[in-house]
């Protein structure tokens, strides 16, 4: 039986969402976020050492990693090969950089984002606060969102062209990506990026995102802003 470790308003909603693709049975055990720190509760530090989610059991197999659990679902469960290529076919290695690139190059600036944002709402002693200010603004301005917009016109123009991050063949990379690109609408709104909004509007209306959202609560990026 699968069993989904899952943390509300997390990355681990891809994984709920791949397994409704999928049409898998499993179970979903739902963590609450502190609502001070936005971090995970203790008890995920015993599914897993680093205590994050999402954590995936399987009989006798725990797999953490966004990226490695889909890659064990879909080896073990999508036979049919519906949502990757198969390795012989000339898509898989562009799959296999969509799905690296996610969280390897993309999402590390989402967080950084998160991370100087969190920075600037802590509560400091006045005198210090417009050091702070300053230092958060430079960071912000000279490295963090130039590195997202620099993604973001990246992704554009390779969507301007292909319906999906495959191509014509909606794919388990779409998935991937998807978190990073909620975050990101959230944060500062695609109308700049018409097609990366237009591919947000065509998972949303995914009936396996939508019930994947009815099992987990879905997203909402409110917390984080
Ligand atoms: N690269 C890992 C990142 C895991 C991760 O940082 N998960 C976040 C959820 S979005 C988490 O558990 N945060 C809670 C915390 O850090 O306490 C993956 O994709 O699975």
């Amino acid at each position: 039986m699968i069993t989904l470790h899952h943390l509300e308003n997390s990355r681990s909603h891809r994984i709920t969402w791949l397994l409704e693709e999928l049409n898998l049975p499993y179970e979903v055990k739902i963590y609450k976020r502190n609502t001070l720190t936005l971090m995970a509760p203790v008890e995920l530090k015993e599914i897993h050492p680093l205590g994050k989610s999402p954590v995936l059991t399987d009989d006798k197999k725990k797999i953490a990693e966004s990226g490695a659990i889909i890659l064990y679902i879909l080896r073990r469960y999508d036979l049919e090969h519906k949502f990757y290529p198969k390795l012989n076919d000339e898509k898989y290695d562009e799959f296999e950089y969509w799905m690296h690139y996610a969280e390897g190059s993309f999402m590390p600036f989402m967080v950084l984002a998160l991370v100087f944002a969190k920075v600037l709402a802590a509560p400091v002693p006045f005198f210090i606060k417009p050091i702070v200010k300053k230092i958060v603004s430079q960071v912000k301005k000279s490295f963090i969102d130039p590195n997202i917009k620099t993604h973001l016109k990246f992704m554009e123009e390779h969507l301007k062209i292909h319906q999906w991050f495959l191509g014509d063949q909606f794919s388990a990379a779409d998935i991937h990506l998807s978190y990073s690109l909620e975050a990101a609408q959230s944060r500062a709104g695609f109308a700049d990026y018409p097609s990366l909004a237009r591919f947000l509007k065509a998972i949303h209306e995914r009936t396996a995102y939508q019930r994947a959202s009815l099992r987990t609560g879905g997203l909402d990026f409110k917390a984080f802003l």
